[in-house]
């Protein structure tokens, strides 16, 4: 049991190395939301992997911080000792949110799991110590900026490439890849961006032998995928459709995917991730870590579940490097094997540098128990 004594709010900005662009939108920093709580034993970190717009999803850093201040952490305080796998039912009251319900269970989950001295990784039941990393490549501006990017990767020792593709941007790209490295790991990710009259788009996509094409209709979307999924060889991977280890079930059962990109946010929390990760090894489908640009924060979280050992295919978790020139943490730093360690201190592992913290806060709230 955990008695959360105060939650600190900030906003933080980062600068990202290179802009990232998806069918949705682009970026060039990364914004968001940081939690630490304070419990009678501990401090515990959460990220926040909601973006600036809500255009990933309904949620965006504004709307969580509100929603984090004005129900889920006063819902937090008045529940006094909790256990950290009862606060989703704590917050259940709210309707959807999952992202900033993640935050907080994170955050006092880091808390709960440093004051036993216990890894995050161990609690989660991770089978292994490293795992493997691919990387997702934004829209480039143009074909050969896009396999300059993917050549240096693929330097760095990522195995798998993720190519952004959106609607005019999409065949020819792939086509452009697929000859230059004939036989790496490559998969497109269209983030809601076609309709299932697109078919032949992926009809032609089905000619480049991809791992997986993520998440190509409707962010919330289930029927129309397994109508595609029909009409293709290549496995659809979900994505944004899949908000809850109920929503797995009902995407396996219909056929509309064949892999699932886990992002413990996107479900609501850790507990909810693990719970998508045991549905989808019920039915033998595989599935792999989702990222959302997360800091050292949010990596490491992210880090500690692909170490489950339905994690069978290389995450979106890449290093450091990929995304910034200063992190809040210390570097994760990629092997020369395309894999990165899993942290194994208590808790998350790692811990925000306090001055780097500090030099990237936009805005900071402080909220205590009564
Ligand atoms: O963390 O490397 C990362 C980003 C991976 O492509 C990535 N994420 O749909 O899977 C996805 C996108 C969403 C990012 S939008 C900020
Ligand atoms: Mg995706």
């Amino acid at each position: 049991m955990t008695r959360v004594r105060s939650l600190e709010l900030r906003l933080v900005a980062i600068p990202l190395v290179r802009p990232f662009r998806t069918s949705f939108g682009e970026s060039t920093e990364k914004v968001c939301v940081i939690a630490r709580v304070e419990t009678d034993d501990a401090l515990g970190w959460g990220e926040c992997v909601s973006d600036v717009e809500p255009n990933f999803s309904e949620e965006w850093n504004d709307g969580a911080w509100n929603v984090i201040r004005d129900f889920l952490a006063p819902a937090m305080f008045a529940a006094g000792d909790v256990d950290v796998e009862r606060l989703a039912s704590v917050f259940a009251f709210v309707r959807g949110n999952p992202m900033a319900k993640a935050t907080l269970e994170n955050a006092v989950l880091d808390a709960e799991l440093r004051a036993q001295g216990r890894s995050l990784a161990s609690y989660l039941g991770a089978v292994r110590d490293r795992v493997g990393c691919g990387v997702s490549v934004g829209i480039a501006p143009s074909t050969d900026v896009l396999l300059e990017q993917v050549g240096g990767y693929l330097a760095e020792g990522y195995r798998r490439i993720k190519l952004k593709i959106e609607p005019g941007t999409d065949v020819d790209r792939v086509r452009a890849v697929r000859e230059a490295y004939r036989e790496i790991l490559l998969s497109v990710d269209a983030n809601a961006a076609y309709r299932l009259t697109d078919v032949e788009v992926f009809r032609a996509l089905d000619e480049f032998g991809l791992l997986m094409v993520e998440q190509p209709l409707h962010h919330e979307d289930l029927w129309e995928h397994s109508l595609l999924q029909r009409e293709i060889r290549t496995d659809v991977c979900l994505d944004e459709s899949i908000r809850s280890a109920a929503d797995a079930r009902a995407a396996i059962e219909l056929g509309s995917c064949r892999i699932v990109n886990i992002k413990q946010g996107r479900v609501g929390g850790l507990l909810e991730a693990k719970r998508v990760h045991d549905v989808a090894a019920e039915f033998g489908v595989p599935v792999w870590c989702g990222g959302m640009l997360e800091t050292g924060i949010g990596r490491s979280t992210n880090l500690a579940l692909a170490a489950l050992p339905n994690f069978r295919l290389p995450g979106d978790t890449s290093a450091t490097s990929r995304y910034f020139a200063e992190d809040l943490t210390e570097p994760l730093v990629l092997e020369a094997d395309g894999t990165l360690p899993v942290p194994n201190g208590p808790g998350i592992g790692v811990d925000p540098d306090p001055a780097r913290l500090e030099a990237a806060t936009r805005r900071t709230e402080r909220f205590e128990k009564e």
